[in-house]
């Protein structure tokens, strides 16, 4: 394909997107619980932690200068550059905002299994393949502004006993993500040149997308369809606490 078929086949993927998951459309139409949002917040923070484990991932893999200079700036924007906040902190922030107790979101105990493993699949990933390739996963964010910003349009009048300023993660992420896609796109584009190589990738693509989606079938289970993982043997949370600590 021609960059630019190349180019719509990827966003023509986006119907997989996780933001058609019934998980999601039930937070945006406002039929999510408390404990919904407080779980999928607890539950997303570890997909925030990981991030930077990708990135360092990808730049550990990448010999070139100028690639790892500009995407050195995702660890920074989660991490926080000295003097700043960073989206780790921003979003421990949504998590007192939604309610939860920042030491119980931070001791990673509310994690499940299931999203534990979907997380965990995606930085060893990124630890064994190429760094484009790795690179290429987190285009995914084609779709995410449009994410970000239906919760900055919804949330507000749905959740009133959500603290705002919670929401300051989303806004960030905004032009985070924009600026994310402009090099994705760059490095993808340039490196899969043959259609067999841009039909891996496209696979990569969906690898990710189950990802974000396996995720939010987890939190399903746990608090939508009142079953969490062995539940017809404890309601205590009995799951292992991580093992990559
Ligand atoms: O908050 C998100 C974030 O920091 C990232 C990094 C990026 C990557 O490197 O894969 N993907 C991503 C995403 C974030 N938020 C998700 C959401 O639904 O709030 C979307 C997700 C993505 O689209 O991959």
């Amino acid at each position: 394909m021609s960059p630019g078929e190349f180019e719509q086949a990827l966003r023509a993927k986006g119907a997989c997107y996780h933001i058609h998951h019934p998980y999601h459309v039930a937070m945006y139409e406002g039929r999510a619980s408390r404990e919904q949002i407080q779980g999928w917040v607890a539950n997303r923070f570890y997909y925030q932690l990981n991030i930077p484990l990708k990135d360092a991932a990808i730049l550990a893999n990448c010999p070139d200068r100028d690639t790892r200079r500009e995407w050195v700036q995702r660890i920074l924007d989660h991490d926080g550059a000295m003097g700043e906040e960073g989206g780790i902190e921003a979003w421990l922030r949504l998590a007192e905002a939604v309610g939860l107790d920042r030491e119980q979101v931070l001791s990673q105990e509310l994690v499940l299994p299931g999203v534990r493993f979907a997380v965990d699949a995606y930085v060893n990933f990124a630890r064994r393949a190429s760094w484009q390739e790795a690179a290429s996963s987190s285009l995914t964010e084609l779709f995410a502004p449009q994410i970000h910003q239906s919760r900055l349009d919804s949330w507000p009048q749905h959740y009133p006993w959500i603290d705002p300023a919670g929401y300051d993660y989303f806004r960030k992420r905004l032009k985070e993500a924009r600026r994310d896609v402009d090099h994705g796109l760059r490095i993808t584009l340039e490196h899969y040149r043959t259609r067999e190589a841009q039909e891996r990738m496209l696979n990569i693509l969906q690898f990710k997308f189950d990802v974000l989606w396996s995720m939010l079938d987890a939190m399903s289970m746990a608090y939508e369809l009142e079953r969490p993982p062995y539940h017809t043997v404890t309601r205590e949370r009995v799951w292992h606490r991580g093992i990559e600590l």
